[in-house]
């Protein structure tokens, strides 16, 4: 490690950063983000209120991030912009309720928005590393998010050197940033295993304004056990998947596979991986979520690209405690590369996606409840669904303790779209959207995947809309909303009045 860098404490960092700044921030999921500049500035925006002095920055990272980020910031209300997705509570509120402006953005053009200057100038880079050396070169942590072109792009940088990360991580990372069209050329990707930049990120070493030294390890959640619900799904899921291999649709090398984020992702693949006809496969993907280490560890899974290890503390700890070994097994990407369109497509990739609801025709809203709040965001789930071989979107069929079926006439809000749409699993069953009309698709969807409380609901609803291509009627289409909205329960539609 280098000595030709300033030391500064977190609150010496915090105070260079000025009202109005815009951050970019390292890291992709409470992984491999900065920890101790951020809540010094958290402390620094507190006081300053209370001075009736304006501080707010704004925040750009790789994906979501974790309490000592978004939260800490969140609380602080010193958040003034966010980008490109989030899971924090209080941010989420600041989202809904306008403070907070938010644009949720698929992860693999962040980094090509920020190059461009579509997402305004960034003055500060602040990147977590393992080890930084006199001449620049950064070692990142636990994941490479748009860490490589916050770092590029920024006017100054301020190093976060995080001891709870091993420098011998140094070959795990791959760093490659594409150029700028008209000069790009094709990524050489042909397997996922394969390495096409450096071990570091190599920053002009002057714009280092200074190192803060911390010893904060992730703050990953654990999650749960796949429960009853999750398993079925990851059940249906498993099944397709074999008899899709056994189709000679899948070749019996298998293809590599894509899981999304959350508890119902993290339960699917578990599923998968243990399921007895699905062979030995590889990942390609942006999140290694738990469930990937233990199929690791049987050699279920060989191979994982990623571009975050967004596992539980204790699983980190495994991973470095096992070094070697696992830096065969993982490279971990910037987002550009582990979400990249032409990667996910030369590859022919099974991506797994949660929906929050699916409408009759195959259509998903991943991002918003009731057509307006914001959950989350589209994260990298469109980039894959968008560009796989075969894209899969599961949910249990109902939410909210079956108030709520998942399975609607038409989506509140669309992110996915039945173009892009393949596959759709609840915990009744899974169906096979491609080369159906929507017609065919609506009935699949209702009778194979809505949950039967909701199927004769859905039934009316549909035999009632006749005509067109796509059947639907504007002033039904609705109606599940509408009466939820209204009663706090979706069932009990008063289908005479709103048809009549
Ligand atoms: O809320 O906990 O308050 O009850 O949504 O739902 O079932 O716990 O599912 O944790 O897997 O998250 C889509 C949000 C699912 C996530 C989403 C409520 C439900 C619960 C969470 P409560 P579950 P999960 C690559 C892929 C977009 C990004 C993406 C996500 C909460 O998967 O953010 O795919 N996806 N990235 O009760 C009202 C409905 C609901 C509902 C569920 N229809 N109406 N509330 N909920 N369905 C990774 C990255 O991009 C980093």
């Amino acid at each position: 490690m280098a000595d030709r860098y300033a030391r500064l404490a977190a609150p010496e960092a915090a105070a260079l950063i000025k009202h109005g700044n815009n951050l970019g921030f390292s890291g992709f999921t409470p992984s491999g983000s900065p920890k101790a500049i951020p809540m010094a500035l958290a402390e620094r925006a507190v006081i300053d209120h209370l001075y009736d002095r304006p501080f707010k920055v704004g925040v750009l990272t790789g994906a979501s991030t974790g309490n000592f980020l978004d939260g800490a910031l969140a609380k602080a209300d010193a958040i003034s912009f966010r980008t490109p997705y989030q899971t924090n509570d209080e941010l989420r509120k600041r989202i809904n309720d306008g403070t907070c402006r938010f644009v949720d953005m698929h992860l693999s053009l962040v980094p090509q928005f920020v190059r461009y200057g579509f997402l305004g100038k960034i003055d500060w880079a602040i990147i977590e590393a393992a080890d930084v050396t006199s001449d620049g070169e950064i070692i990142l942590t636990s994941a490479v998010g748009a860490a490589p072109t916050y770092a590029a792009v920024a006017d100054k940088i301020l190093i976060e050197l995080n001891r709870a990360h091993p420098v011998e991580l140094r070959g795990m990372h791959d760093i490659f940033e594409p150029q700028n069209p008209p000069h790009r050329r094709e990524l050489p990707i042909y397997r996922v295993s394969d390495r096409i930049g450096s071990p570091a990120l190599k920053v002009d070493p002057s714009k280092i304004v200074g190192i803060v030294e911390t010893n904060y390890e992730d703050d990953s959640r654990a999650l749960g056990e796949a429960g009853e619900i999750h398993q079925k799904i990851g059940q249906n899921v498993a099944e397709f998947l074999a008899n899709e291999m056994k189709a000679g649709r899948i070749p019996p090398t298998f293809l590599p596979l894509q899981s999304g984020v959350g508890e119902t992702a993290n339960g699917i693949l578990g599923m998968v991986g243990t399921h007895p006809d699905i062979p030995p496969f590889e990942m390609y993907t942006e999140v290694l979520q738990d469930s990937v280490i233990a199929l690791m560890k049987e050699e279920k899974c060989r191979f994982v690209s990623t571009c975050s290890l967004s596992v539980s503390t204790e699983l980190l700890r495994e991973i470095y405690g096992n070094l070697p070994w696992y830096k065969e097994r993982i490279v971990m990407r910037p987002q550009e590369i582990s979400n990249n369109p032409e990667a996910i497509r030369r590859l022919g990739l099974i991506s797994m996606n949660t929906a929050i609801e699916v409408d009759i025709f195959g259509n998903v809203n991943s991002t918003h409840v009731m057509g307006s709040k914001m959950m989350n965001g589209i994260g990298g789930s469109g980039d894959f669904t968008r560009n796989a071989y075969i894209s899969i979107f599961t949910c249990p069929s109902t939410a909210k303790g079956g108030k709520i079926s998942t399975i609607v006439p038409q989506v509140s809000h669309t992110d996915h779209s039945e173009h892009s749409v393949q596959v759709v699993a609840t915990e009744w069953g899974v169906v096979d959207l491609r080369g159906r009309t929507p017609t065919e698709r609506a009935r699949l969807i209702v009778d194979n995947c809505a949950h039967p409380e909701y199927r004769d609901e859905l039934h009316r609803y549909f035999d009632y809309v006749k005509g067109g291509h796509t059947p639907q009627t504007l002033a039904a289409a609705y109606a599940f909303h509408v009466q939820f909205m209204k009663t706090g329960d979706m069932r009990g539609i008063d289908w005479k009045r709103i048809l009549a």
